[in-house]
């Protein structure tokens, strides 16, 4: 069995987690339920990024302790995952002790390297990016000058005695590691303005402050903190045991994917991966670098005044009926604009229209033409190359990190499924062989689809293969297998049941 390993970003805890943070974290639900369905030894991380000044301010201006502050926010967020269905196998604080052995194990790994060294640093700093800027980068907001290119506020001027982190030494190491590894950051676009970065020449950065407390101490200089983003990163890492005596890190590193929004290629696709060469650690297989979902043309941030939650949109559109929206919509690595409206009109469209309809017409069809008892499908059927057309694309797919695609793909079976019904109408059909190799061809379909589907909207897959007669849990089904054309046995008792997805008003 192959181990298949995923992380998303670990997410700040000084807001409440909002549809930019359950975007990334559905792409890698979905992504790790399809690797399940192949058969892996699946690991899927999330967790959150506690330390930093950011967290600390925002602490401060609630009267609580950073501690006291993180305890409460991030049980926010495993609550959110729980009511979005995400079936991560861990959750990692960086609060957590597991964490502070590792990132204490990868400083000292870096500084007995030599790739740490003291120096004193004078940089125009954001503390939303946690983050240094130079001049240049800065840009100018209604009239203020020295902004943030990301959070449009003023940066703050530090100075301090810092060590640092000596990234200058791997431009070439790191240009020489992307192109002997092509395709390793997906998409292409993304992954050349990753490349693009290194190439425009790469500055040492700082990783320790001593004007914070709310932080993991330097092992060899505990009067320094370490810089959040250093802290942070290392998290993937903690969560396999790296550090830890007792465990082997490399059962599951290196890790498949860090999925990653293109607000952290920096971090991720440049400063981790040096980080990593000075500590002798095996580099990441891949990087899945993921567009904005904008509202009104602007990232969603609490600063923004543009957070939607993706809570409140479950009470309409359901858990599945967002989770499909979310992956269906934008492909992976564009922005993607995010609008009530959209929702709707996707759920109405897809799910709805072409799924619902479908899983309702069968049962009505079976239910009057074949006595509620679902026949077995044709071996020659034509759908059976749909079928395979949608396994292979939605594979291609997937293993591209593209979950778009995949949708497609799947749906393209569902639509060849509603076509074949319509061209052999048979609702007006007397009972008999030519109806049940219809029907049965079509159940065959459905029983493809929802496992197809499954990574995408769980639940509904699964209320699919019972309404078609199943007992067992779709979870267990294994690819490339139940794709195969002639699973459907015959013979089952099906039903019909609610509508899956009654459609909605704008
Ligand atoms: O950056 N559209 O945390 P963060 C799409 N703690 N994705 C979005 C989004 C949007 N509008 N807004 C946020 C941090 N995201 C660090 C990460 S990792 C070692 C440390 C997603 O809370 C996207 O994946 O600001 C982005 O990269 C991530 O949330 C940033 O979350």
């Amino acid at each position: 069995m192959s181990t298949f390993y995923v992380t998303t970003p670990i997410y700040y805890v000084n807001a409440e987690p909002h549809l930019g943070h359950a975007y990334t974290t559905i792409i890698g639900d979905a992504l790790t339920r399809w690797h399940r369905l192949l058969g892996d030894d699946v690991k899927y991380l999330t967790g959150t990024d506690e330390h930093g000044l950011k967290i600390q301010q925002a602490a401060d201006a609630v009267g609580k302790t950073a501690q006291a502050f993180t305890d409460e926010i991030a049980p926010q967020f495993a609550h959110a995952w729980e009511r979005l269905n995400i079936a991560n196998d861990d959750f990692i604080r960086t609060t957590e002790s597991r964490h502070k052995v590792a990132v204490a194990e990868l400083l000292q790994r870096c500084y007995d390297a030599g790739d740490i060294e003291l120096d004193t640093y004078s940089g125009k700093y954001c503390v939303g990016c946690e983050l240094y800027y130079t001049d240049d980068e800065l840009v100018e907001v209604d009239g203020v000058a020295d902004c943030c290119p990301i959070h449009k506020r003023p940066v703050e001027t530090l100075d301090e005695e810092n060590y640092f982190f000596r990234l200058s030494r791997f431009e070439d190491r790191l240009l020489d590691w992307y192109a002997a590894h092509p395709g390793a950051m997906k998409p292409d676009n993304r992954a050349n303005e990753a490349i693009g970065l290194i190439k425009g020449g790469l500055r040492d950065f700082s990783i320790s402050r001593t004007s914070l407390e709310w932080g993991i101490p330097l092992p060899w200089d505990p009067d320094h903190v370490t810089y959040v983003w250093f802290d942070a990163l290392t998290n993937y890492l903690a969560a396999v045991g790296f550090g830890d005596p007792e465990q082997d890190y490399r059962t599951w590193w290196p890790v498949d994917y860090h999925l990653i929004g293109k607000d952290i290629v920096r971090q991720h696709c440049v400063y981790w991966p040096a980080m990593l060469m000075s500590a002798g650690v095996e580099l990441p297989k891949g990087w899945g670098i993921g567009g904005w979902l904008l509202v009104d043309g602007e990232k969603m941030a609490k600063s923004g005044g543009n957070v939607v939650n993706p809570l409140d949109l479950i009470d309409t559109v359901g858990v599945d009926g967002f989770r499909y929206y979310v992956l269906a919509e934008t492909p992976y690595g564009s922005d993607g604009d995010f609008s009530y409206e959209g929702l709707v009109a996707k759920y109405n469209s897809d799910l709805a229209n072409n799924l619902g309809n479908l899983a309702a017409r069968v049962a009505t069809v079976v239910a009057k033409k074949c006595d509620g008892v679902g026949p077995a499908p044709r071996a020659d059927s034509p759908l059976a190359a749909a079928a395979a057309t949608a396994f292979e694309g939605a594979a291609r797919a997937w293993a591209d990190v593209a979950p778009s695609k995949a949708l497609d793909a799947t749906w393209s079976l569902i639509r060849a499924t509603n076509a074949y019904l319509e061209a052999n109408e048979p609702w007006k059909h007397e009972p008999g062989d030519a109806v049940n190799a219809v029907m049965g061809d079509a159940l065959e379909a459905l029983r493809i689809v929802s496992v197809l589907a499954f990574p995408a909207i769980p639940d509904t897959s699964q209320a699919i293969w019972e309404r078609i007669g199943f007992t067992t849990d779709i979870s267990e089904q294994r690819l490339p297998e139940s794709a195969g054309w002639g699973g459907y046995p015959g013979g089952l008792g099906v039903t019909k049941g609610d509508p899956l997805f009654p459609r909605l008003t704008a």
